[in-house]
């Protein structure tokens, strides 16, 4: 190639000091998002569009969750009318099926919110799992994090903390980061029980309506949205349809941001 010859080491260097020095950074935020499916996505557009330092932890490689693959790998997915507003500012081209119903390509949702979510400033850290939360003082405050492959391999390796006041569970169907809270801590969680419930069978348009219902606050400082918040209030799985998953995380990033700035007024 014309121009100047690249060196390699230079190369190295670049990535090595930006990843470290903003990792530096990231030791203490306002609000980590763990999973990077659609409602965590979402919630993450939302908190950094209000002005809030956001980490999203994603322990694939890829971003999206189970967005990718539509229904049974037929790569589209569906949403009602009241999230069509949300997929319009993400900017996904989408068709009317019937009244009511719409379609839109699964790839370029997920590049849409995931292209969002970057612009609006969030920072989206995949190959990151988190396996443990920092508990004070009855309040959740921080997050403790490894490598993906270190889980993996099965490796004894350490893991590193980071404090932030807000932690939403994004984590799907299993809901993680709630079920090692209570797992560990025996805590009552603020549903109904105080354990986590576990989802239940399809039932789509309730299912939808209890994602809405359910996102939120379910222990000091720890927020649950999408399927997260379906499995921990004991809800119905809803299937292919996706407008409850983007508005629960835009729910429950609103709910935060009030939060925030009524702790700072
Ligand atoms: O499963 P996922 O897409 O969650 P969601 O946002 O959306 C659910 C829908 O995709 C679909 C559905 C609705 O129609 O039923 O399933 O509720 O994304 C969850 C993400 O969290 C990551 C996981 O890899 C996935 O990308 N994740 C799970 N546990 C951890 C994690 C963890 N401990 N640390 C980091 N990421």
């Amino acid at each position: 190639m014309a121009g100047r010859a690249i060196d390699e080491r230079l190369v190295s260097r670049a990535i090595v000091k930006t990843y470290f020095e903003e990792l530096l950074q990231m030791l203490e935020f306002d609000v980590a998002v763990v999973g990077a499916g659609p409602s965590g996505l979402t919630a993450a557009y939302y908190l950094a569009q209000g002005g809030l330092r956001t980490v999203v932890f994603e322990r694939r490689l890829s971003v999206g969750g189970g967005m990718w693959g539509g229904a049974m790998m037929f790569n589209y997915l569906v949403f009602q009318e009241d999230a069509r507003p949300l997929f319009e500012t993400m900017g996904v081209r989408y068709q009317e099926f019937q009244p009511g119903y719409y379609v839109a390509q699964a790839v370029e949702a997920v590049a849409a919110f995931t292209l969002n979510a970057c612009r609006a400033g969030a920072r989206i850290m995949n190959l990151i799992s988190v396996e443990d939360l920092v508990l004070r003082d009855n309040r959740v405050s921080g997050l403790v994090l490894n490598w993906t492959a270190v889980d993996m391999a099965g490796m004894h390796v350490d893991p590193l903390a980071v404090h932030c006041p807000y932690i939403i569970d994004a984590t799907g169907h299993d809901a993680e980061v709630v079920r090692i809270l209570t797992h560990k801590n025996q805590v009552a969680l603020q549903v109904s029980g105080g354990q986590v419930r576990g989802e239940k069978s399809l039932w789509s348009d309730r299912g939808e309506q209890q994602t809405l219902d359910y996102s939120g606050e379910v222990f000091p400082g720890l927020y649950v949205v999408g399927m997260a918040a379906i499995a921990v209030a004991g809800g119905h799985r809803m299937g292919p349809i996706f407008g409850g998953m983007v508005l629960s995380g835009k729910k429950v990033a609103e709910m935060i941001i009030e939060d925030y700035r009524r702790r700072r007024s």
